[in-house]
């Protein structure tokens, strides 16, 4: 590596001038309205309009944001250079953002004519090609980590994306794709001068589809995988409660459609840079000593390894740890957790080092462990600690199996407790204990310090992945740069992703996710339309107003939110919009306009709507409880005792 080399003063004055550490709001000045269509020909600087525009709002937000200069345009022709070790996905999203900036012809490994825009990508932690910009190289960021850099040299429209390694470079061009389609904008036609530093707060971000109840569709997770490419998670591990293959079969091998759409799912994954886990679930049967056992657990992995698949974990929660599943593990390991801890440490290990250890490429194994909440040490976690194989991760639910919060010290107790790499396995936003309802607010009640803690983070959803975006969006916001966490700000990007520039989608979204705000990790209920109903009964001005309008657009929803949410959450949708006809009904009837009947025809149709839960039983749906079915039992009561029928 050649000497990096910038004239002192100019490092100094971009050291001191650097920067802003960004909080999520302070870099959302989206001076750029959308910008013309390409109109041809390659110039050197931006159109008068574009040329100050701020850079738009990043999500995750960087970690440091430098504006300076002129924006440069992007025109109808550039230049992609890759390092030999770049990767065809972090080019192929290069070439897709110059395309969607105008450019109609995009040359690879081509010199770049005069005033046409040259696209750099470096993989390696080099540092060269910054050198015209004055910015500090990526060398000693941790994996993962990038450089991006926007602006002139000598005249010529330059942008370097340059990555600690390939990671690094394929976040790189995903912040790249921002800067030239902000989230919910249309396309830029200029890309504004920039430099930024920015790396993960934790290495381990993602997506744990652990949860009981209907999986998603394959291609909702071929979706999610690309989701996360996008916003930089890392990770998805595949651990469906229901995939028979993965419990009650999982000595069983695969068929070849299933192992088709897993060898799909596998190669998705590389080519975003998110590591698939494959996830094997031998509890409810295994027999701990028995050799064939451990055999079929292994060829099991050797069917997904030959379709593709790098990273494996066998989580062993959810089972009956007081009961051994065969007479022999009674004799070989005796009675009690401690038994337990050990004889499913030795199963592990196996795995560990009979498969995994042979094979060049593979990640450690991963395991959830039968206790795997809470701070309290026990025979069970001291025995698995100190029999386990030490470069197995242990994954944690936090203090508890659902954790209202997670404090960084807990974290630090809990990888004291297991002895192991920890990894947080976040039930948020899973909804399978609480099938009737949807979870749509923020993550949050994590404290700022917890990626830095562990490993790293993955969060189970719920059944509706489409309803899960906005939250897994906010969770990929916190992993990466938790001090620029803001919980509100995130989940309203992460709307207006799922709102894909459509901003009737999104008034709609945002009125549909506050009466699906409530969880366990924020109770308030339906915040938004609360404090509208107070203000109602106050007769505050401009409430009965404001109060309609939130009320319309929420009976609405069933036309206007995206079609994905629809689709993922109609029993919520329906219930939403009866609940609102409801309200609207009765605030008809306080003005003498409408009839009690109707308030109760669609109040009984917003009570029709229902869930099954994995267990098969039949649950209401709820939304917005508390609120507006308060409001409307409100407003008849308060008919009732001013004449109108009960
Ligand atoms: O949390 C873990 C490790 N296991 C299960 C999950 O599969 C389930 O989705 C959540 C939420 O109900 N609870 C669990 O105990």
């Amino acid at each position: 590596m050649r000497a990096f080399r910038v004239p002192t003063a100019l490092l100094l004055g971009f050291v001191l001038g650097l920067v802003c550490v960004l909080s999520a709001r302070a870099c959302t000045a989206d001076g750029g309205s959308p910008a013309a269509p390409a109109d041809g020909g390659t110039t050197r600087t931006a159109p008068a309009d574009g040329a100050r525009a701020a850079p738009p709002a990043l999500w995750p937000p960087p970690r440091q944001v430098q504006r300076g200069g002129e924006a440069v345009r992007i025109g109808t022709s550039a230049a992609v250079h890759g390092d030999a070790g770049t990767d065809p996905a972090t080019l192929q999203e290069v070439v897709r953002s110059l395309r969607a900036g105008g450019a109609r012809q995009v040359r690879i490994g081509d010199a770049p004519k005069s005033g046409e825009l040259l696209v750099t990508v470096v993989s390696d932690g080099t540092a060269d090609a910054l050198e015209p910009f004055a910015v500090q190289p990526p060398t000693g960021l941790p994996a993962g980590g990038y450089v991006l850099a926007v602006g002139t040299d000598h005249g010529e429209p330059r942008a370097v994306l340059a990555g600690t390694d390939r990671a690094g470079a394929f976040h790189a061009a995903q912040t790249l794709a921002q800067l030239v389609r902000p989230v919910g904008s249309t396309a830029r036609t200029t890309v504004p001068a920039v430099r930024i530093r920015d790396w993960p707060a934790t290495a381990v971000r993602g997506v744990v589809e652990g949860f009981y109840g209907k999986p998603w569709t394959h291609r909702e997770r071929l979706e999610q995988l690309d989701f996360a490419a996008r916003w930089k998670l890392n990770t998805y591990l595949y651990s469906p409660k229901d995939d028979a293959y993965l419990r009650a079969r999982w000595r069983d091998p695969y068929p070849e459609n299933q192992l088709a759409e897993l060898r799909e799912l596998a190669r998705r994954a590389a080519s975003g840079h998110v590591s698939f886990v494959y996830a094997l679930s031998p509890g409810p049967s295994v027999c701990y000593s028995s050799a064939s056992d451990a055999a079929a657990l292994v060829r099991k992995f050797g069917q997904l390894w030959d379709a593709g698949v790098r990273a494996f974990a066998v989580p062993l929660d959810d089972i009956d740890i007081n009961r051994w599943n065969c007479a022999r593990d009674a004799a070989v390991y005796g009675e009690g957790r401690g038994a337990v801890g050990r004889a499913q440490a030795d199963l592990l290990n196996a795995v560990q080092r009979r498969f995994l250890d042979s094979r060049p490429g593979a990640a450690p194994l991963i395991t959830v462990p039968t206790e795997y909440d809470g701070t309290r040490p026990s025979a069970y976690k001291s025995a698995l600690a100190s029999a386990l194989d030490r470069r197995i991760t242990v994954m944690w639910t936090g203090p508890l199996v659902v954790s209202p919060a997670l404090r960084t010290e807990q974290a630090r107790e809990a990888a004291r407790l297991y002895a192991h790499p920890l990894l947080v396995w976040d039930n948020y936003p899973a909804n399978d204990y609480t099938a009737d309802r949807l979870l749509l607010g923020p993550y949050e009640g994590r404290e700022l310090g917890l990626p830095g803690a562990v490993g790293g983070l993955t969060a189970n959803p719920m059944n509706q992945a489409a309803a899960s975006g906005p939250a897994l969006f906010s969770v990929a916001a916190y992993t990466w740069n938790p001090a620029a966490y803001r919980p509100a700000a995130a989940l309203d990007a992460g709307l207006a992703v799922l709102a894909a520039g459509d901003d009737e989608a999104l008034t709609a979204l945002r009125a549909f996710a506050d009466v699906n705000h409530a969880s366990r990790l924020n109770a308030r209920r339906a915040p938004g339309l609360a404090a509208l109903t107070t203000a109602y009964w106050r007769g505050g001005a401009g409430a009965e107003r404001a109060l309609r309008e939130r009320l319309t657009v929420l009976a609405g929803v069933r036309g206007t939110l995206p079609a994905p949410l629809r689709r993922s959450a109609a029993p919520w949708v329906a219930c939403a919009s009866d609940w609102a006809r409801a309200a609207l009904a009765a605030m008809a009837l306080r003005e003498g306009t409408g009839t009690r009947a109707t308030v109760l025809a669609h109040r009984e149709a917003a009570r029709s709507h229902s869930v099954t839960d994995w267990r098969g039983r039949t649950r209401t749906v709820a939304v917005g409880t508390g609120v507006l079915d308060a409001f409307v039992a409100k407003a008849l009561d308060q008919d009732q005792r001013s004449g109108g029928q009960p």
